[in-house]
């Protein structure tokens, strides 16, 4: 059975998603990177250490630098989120840092630094993404964006109504992330190609489980229908 839809406000931009068309509007919608840094997509960070190959990563950068592009260039909000600990790890439970056995744990030096310490190289964002000044950066002790970090507060500052997800890993920190905003009241959409997971399988089962059940989770679109939905630049003065 299908449900009439109200029709969205004009103003909106109608991106075509799973599992139905998701009303972006322009401005409110902030975008989300979630974690793009050295430690989890380059060779000597803490996702190498886990065992993983971090290849697997690579393929998000160029789909989030177009987001990235997209949402600079019409002046709309944008959060860069960078999963970290002080240097005395005292934001580190014991229970996060003891888990498994890793070739190096949380705090350890390797190639790139302390993994995941604040202020070591393997922490930064990767070069392509790198946050403008102005831009807002969260520096989140857990696997999701809001616990413990001021994001709430700064998304009700920045007006921010709706949340448009890219990042890493896609089973790990982003969907944590978006199962926060959505029991926060948030609408999130998932930007296909922009996300990546060190197992190729959990990015699409992950995919599956946001979108089913009539969007329990959130929305899902490939970058071009989110790209195509935009509204055009203003031209320049
Ligand atoms: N290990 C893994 O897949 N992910 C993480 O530990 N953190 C994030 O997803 N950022």
């Amino acid at each position: 059975m299908t449900t009439a839809r109200p029709s969205p406000p004009a103003d909106v931009a109608t991106v075509r998603a799973r599992p139905f068309d998701f009303a972006l509007q322009p401005g409110r919608a902030a975008l989300v990177l979630i974690d793009m840094q050295r430690d989890f997509i380059e060779p000597g960070g803490f996702g190498a250490a886990l065992g993983n190959d971090v290849r697997l990563l690579e393929a998000a950068i160029a789909p989030a630098r177009a987001l990235l592009d997209a949402w600079r260039a019409r002046g709309w909000p944008v959060v860069h989120t960078r999963e970290s600990h002080a240097p005395d790890l005292s934001d580190c439970p014991p229970a996060k840092r003891g888990r498994g056995t890793p070739m190096l744990r949380i705090g350890d030096a390797g190639p790139m630094g302390r993994l995941l310490v604040r202020g070591e190289p393997g922490c930064e964002i990767v070069p392509a993404l790198a946050p403008l000044s102005g831009e807002l950066v969260i520096d989140k002790p857990g696997k999701g964006a809001f616990h413990g970090t001021p994001l709430a507060a700064e998304l009700q500052r920045l007006g921010a109504a709706q949340l448009v997800f890219a990042g890493v890993t896609t089973e790990v920190c982003v969907q944590t992330t978006m199962r926060e905003a959505n029991d926060r009241g948030y609408d999130a959409l998932l930007v296909e190609e922009a996300t990546a997971s060190y197992f190729p399988e959990f990015k699409a089962a992950t995919i599956e489980m946001i979108v089913a059940q009539g969007g329990i989770v959130g929305w899902a679109a490939p970058l071009d229908a989110v790209l195509s939905a935009l509204p055009p630049l203003e031209p320049r003065e």
